[in-house]
């Protein structure tokens, strides 16, 4: 026979008057035995009461917002013989109070009557500033970034549904996520339409090659699956532009030769790229968006104050990217020496990992090759790249006058969602210049 039976708050230590946060059933609703009714916050934390039994709710007696007490009324709760059969004792209630705080805190396992301490510091787990949180740490672990602010409860439901709560915008109190705000996420996840979410990518299709001529299979080496892999996220995953620009270079080549002379003894070769490190970390310190990385949750920039710049090496292996550290603080002639000695090590295999990490941006020179211009693709997390093609002479009009000048190419890629047009333009206009004339860079 059904039966009407009164749900209050079980023991819950010495806390009185603990605010109701969220209440998590509503009449109509089945509910089954140790299924969470509220969660309760106290100044230091949250945690769920749940139901002694399974039934039907007929009334709930309290609401978000209200403070209570053990004994305080939850709510009334309709039984039938079946379900009372399966109910939990008042005293596994009270331990249930701890079922997720238990888990959390050893200690609290098992415990008949919690004290305040013991309560508390379990409670401490679920803590939303998260500082000892194991429970919270769960969602911590896996986004590797920030504590989703969130009930025991609704942890369990956002992971019985597959949901990142990080990914989940609290609605709640303190911007709280909400088993509404759970539901709202999924089903907006799901109203994505096909495509839209993901690449949708059709399945690159199986050719047997040898049915046309005859072939030889040659593995990928490590490096080139490695940068592979890097190259394709990079490429499908941030916008790119690619910006054009050529610079004349008459007079810095006229230098650099003059320069290659003298320092020809000592065994240092000065190519063009040495004075485009140093200009690049000029136009850097001018554009302080450039020498920049998103961070994880993709909402602020991360500005650099050193300038670690990055030089794409072609080996035997596939391509590599050496950084040269403190470029701002060197000379062109210094800067030359350690590109030389860094691209023999790469060639050499001698780099280490550390070598290539800490880059801030990137030069892709392609000019020792030939080639007029390419779109290099952004090393992530940088936000732009240079690509350098071959110099040569043109005619240029200056002065009511065609005049031959050595033109250098560049191509600047950069993400959009960090730098406009306008910004990129006038990055690679003011390199241009900086090496139209490198006094500039005595500046
Ligand atoms: N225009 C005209 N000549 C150029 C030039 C340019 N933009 N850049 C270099 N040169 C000349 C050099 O002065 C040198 O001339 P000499 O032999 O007469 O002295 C010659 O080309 C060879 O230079 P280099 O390539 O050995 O030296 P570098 O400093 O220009 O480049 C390095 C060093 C390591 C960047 C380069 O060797 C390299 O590996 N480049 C490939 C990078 C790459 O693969 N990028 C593609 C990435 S995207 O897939």
């Amino acid at each position: 026979m059904a039966e009407l039976k009164q749900i209050p708050v079980p023991d819950i230590g010495d806390f009185k008057d603990v605010n109701v946060i969220e209440v998590l059933v509503k009449a109509g609703d089945q509910v089954q035995a140790e299924q969470s009714l509220i969660t309760l916050e106290t100044d230091k934390a949250t945690m769920d009461v749940p139901s002694p039994f399974a039934g039907v709710v007929k009334e709930v007696k309290i609401k978000a917002g209200d403070k209570v007490s053990q004994g305080s009324m939850i709510a009334l709760v309709e039984t039938s013989e079946e379900t009372a059969a399966k109910s939990i004792t008042p005293a596994s209630a009270a331990n249930a109070v701890s079922a997720d705080v238990g888990r959390a805190a050893p200690a609290m396992a098992g415990a008949a009557r919690p004290t305040e301490e013991t309560v508390a510091s379990a409670i401490r787990a679920h803590s939303p500033d998260g500082t000892t949180s194991q429970v919270a740490g769960y969602d911590k672990g896996r986004a590797g970034e920030g504590l989703a602010h969130a009930s025991p409860a609704i942890r369990r439901f956002a992971r019985e549904l597959g949901v990142d709560l990080i990914q989940v915008k609290g609605s709640g109190e303190k911007g709280r996520v909400t088993k509404d705000d759970v539901q709202n996420f999924v089903k907006a996840a799901l109203a994505q339409p096909r495509g839209s979410g993901g690449l949708n990518i059709s399945a690159m299709p199986e050719v047997n090659f040898a049915q046309f001529g005859a072939i030889e299979a040659r593995p990928l080496s490590r490096i080139q699956k490695l940068s592979g892999a890097n190259l394709h996220r990079n490429w499908v995953s941030i916008p790119h532009v690619t910006q054009f620009e050529e610079a004349d270079i008459t007079e810095m080549e006229a230098f650099r030769k003059q320069l290659n002379e003298e320092y020809a003894t000592q065994g240092i070769k000065i190519t063009p790229l040495a004075f485009l490190l140093k200009a690049v970390v000029e136009a850097l310190q001018q554009f302080p968006n450039f020498n920049a990385s998103l961070d994880a949750s993709g909402e602020n920039l991360i500005l650099k104050k050193y300038f670690h710049i990055g030089v794409a090496v072609d080996t035997p292996d596939g391509l590599v990217v050496p950084v040269l550290r403190d470029a701002g603080c060197k000379g062109i002639v210094q800067l030359a020496k350690e590109l030389g000695e860094t691209s023999a090590r790469a060639r050499d295999k001698k780099l280490t990992a550390a070598d290539m990490q800490g880059g801030c941006f990137t030069i892709s020179s392609l000019g020792g090759i030939g080639g007029t211009a390419f779109t290099p693709i952004i090393n992530a997390p940088e936000v732009a790249i240079l690509g350098v093609s071959r110099s040569g002479m043109k005619q240029v009009y200056q002065n009511g006058t065609f005049a031959p000048r050595l033109m250098l190419p560049l191509s600047l890629s950069y993400d959009h969602r960090v730098i406009d047009g306008a910004a990129a333009a006038r990055f690679i206009v003011y390199l241009a210049q900086t090496l139209a004339d490198i006094r500039r860079l005595a500046l």
